[in-house]
């Protein structure tokens, strides 16, 4: 057995509230209690007898902010219907934000805030990954949401749908050949890693491909939410929706939809990556997801949040994502892949997805606040199915992957 020489510092940060008249003031009554937060670094060297573990205890019992809701948002519109409706008035800079969105947002009392990551998958981890080890903040019950825009497949979504996903699956894990130059008996361009046929499942695994939340939770934030009147879009919106075939869910207006997202820093567009996108999401999660929605960041904001999840700076089981559909990612029955993407103002259904956002989300916002002390503080919305990812990494059983 191997002697360890055990060193620790404490990284106090007290003192900064002293300095700040905004920090001071939430301090004087929500100041955490929680505890501590220790990082151990061992540093394990094969040929020495000795393993040296270093601890290091940063203070959350100095943590400033323990709000009970976290908005997740990507950019400036998304942000917006979140902090102007509810007046999310007090910025709070952290350090390591986006250079482009530094701060977090607070109501008054401290107990909503939202934070913006910037986009794409690169901006989505970074900036949770800061958060989650801000020493400002205790975030072990905060409840986070997602508040996004996507892309939407006509099949189950319309511009102005809202949707649930309970797994996040990143779809740009894979091999590419430009379709230009593939067999004539591929339908795309895309093969899963270590294979050499399309929809074989990846033999090769980074751990970010899926994601799975929690369904019970997932279920709540839609039930408080089912009887909300969703905005139609505009005119334009519902002209066009009418171009799908009757029998799909484009046609018809907009509802709360529990389906799947899909993660890509691609903003892609067409029926040919659809299906090859949708082929990933079923293959790499055993048919168990249904693909419903894309856009570039869930699966990075996921991966940090299990991270943290995995050292107690955060709860997995209080993660909900939305993601509000503001255009579709193929084309009707009659107009090209092309003009249907680049011809603006032809689907553009932005504005309808922010306010159903807003309007779908609001119920969930309260009832966390109004049940806080018997629903939520301790979670009582505790999972029925498997949260995590691929390497079952906060422990459990998956139910997909090899
Ligand atoms: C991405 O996130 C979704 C949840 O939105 C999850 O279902 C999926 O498994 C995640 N995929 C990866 C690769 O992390
Ligand atoms: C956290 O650590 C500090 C410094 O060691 C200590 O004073 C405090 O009591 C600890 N708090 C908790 C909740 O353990
Ligand atoms: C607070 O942040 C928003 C952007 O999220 C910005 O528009 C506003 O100017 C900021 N206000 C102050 C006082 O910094
Ligand atoms: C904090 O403010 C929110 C509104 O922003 C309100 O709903 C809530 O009741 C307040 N909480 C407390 C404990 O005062
Ligand atoms: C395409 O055809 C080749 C032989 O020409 C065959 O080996 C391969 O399995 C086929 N691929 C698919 C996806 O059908
Ligand atoms: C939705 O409306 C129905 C019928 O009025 C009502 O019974 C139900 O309680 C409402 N649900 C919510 C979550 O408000
Ligand atoms: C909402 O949109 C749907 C589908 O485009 C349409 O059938 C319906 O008449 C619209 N409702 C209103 C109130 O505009
Ligand atoms: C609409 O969809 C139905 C069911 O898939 C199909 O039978 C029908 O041919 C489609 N109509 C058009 C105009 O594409
Ligand atoms: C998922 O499907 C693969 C085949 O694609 C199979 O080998 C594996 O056992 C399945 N995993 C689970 C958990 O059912
Ligand atoms: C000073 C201050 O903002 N205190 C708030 C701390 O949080 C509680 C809710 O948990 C609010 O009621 C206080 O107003």
């Amino acid at each position: 057995m191997k002697f360890n020489t055990v060193l620790s510092a404490l990284w106090a940060i007290s003192a900064l509230g002293a300095a700040n008249p905004l920090l001071r003031r939430a301090s004087s009554s929500n100041v955490s209690t929680s505890s501590n937060y220790t990082q151990t670094a061992t540093i394990t060297d094969a040929a020495s007898a000795t393993d040296t573990v270093l601890t290091v205890t940063q203070g959350r019992f100095g943590a400033l902010f323990k709000p009970k809701v976290m908005m997740i948002n990507m950019f400036t519109p998304e942000e917006n219907a979140w902090v102007k409706n509810l007046d999310l008035k007090h910025n709070i800079s952290v350090p390591m934000l986006s250079p482009e969105y530094p701060f977090v947002h607070s109501n008054a009392n401290y107990t909503i805030m939202s934070v913006t990551t910037g986009e794409g998958e690169i901006n989505a981890a970074s900036t949770i990954t800061a958060l989650s080890l801000s020493p400002l903040f205790d975030l072990t019950d905060t409840y986070f949401i997602v508040s996004g825009i996507a892309g939407g497949t006509p099949d189950l979504t319309t511009i102005g749908s809202v949707t649930y996903p309970k797994y996040g699956v990143q779809v740009g894990m894979q091999y590419e050949i430009d379709s230009r130059e593939i067999p004539a008996n591929w339908s795309y361009g895309y093969v899963n890693f270590h294979t050499s046929k399309t929809n074989v499942y990846p033999a090769t695994i980074y751990g970010t491909e899926i994601f799975e939340l929690n369904e019970v939770l997932r279920d709540r934030a839609m039930q408080v939410a089912s009887n909300v009147t969703l905005n139609n879009g505009t005119s334009g919106n519902v002209a066009f929706r009418q171009r799908y075939n009757s029998s799909m869910a484009a046609y018809g207006a907009p509802k709360l939809v529990a389906c799947d997202t899909a993660t890509s820093d691609v903003y892609w567009s067409g029926a040919l990556l659809e299906k090859a996108f949708t082929d990933f999401v079923t293959t790499v999660s055993n048919s168990s997801a249904t693909y419903c929605s894309t856009q570039q960041e869930d699966n990075a904001t996921l991966e940090a949040f299990l991270r943290a999840a995995k050292h107690g700076l955060v709860d997995y089981s209080r993660i909900v994502i939305m993601r509000g559909i503001s255009d579709f990612d193929r084309a009707p029955a009659g107009l090209s892949a092309t003009d249907f993407f680049f011809t603006k103002g032809l689907q553009g259904g932005s504005s309808s997805a922010y306010a159903n956002l807003y309007t779908a989300g609001l119920p969930f916002v309260t009832d966390i606040l109004a049940n806080w002390e018997t629903l939520y503080k301790v979670n009582q919305f505790t999972p029925k199915n498997y949260i995590g990812d691929y390497f079952e990494t906060l422990g459990g059983t998956r139910n997909f992957g090899l």
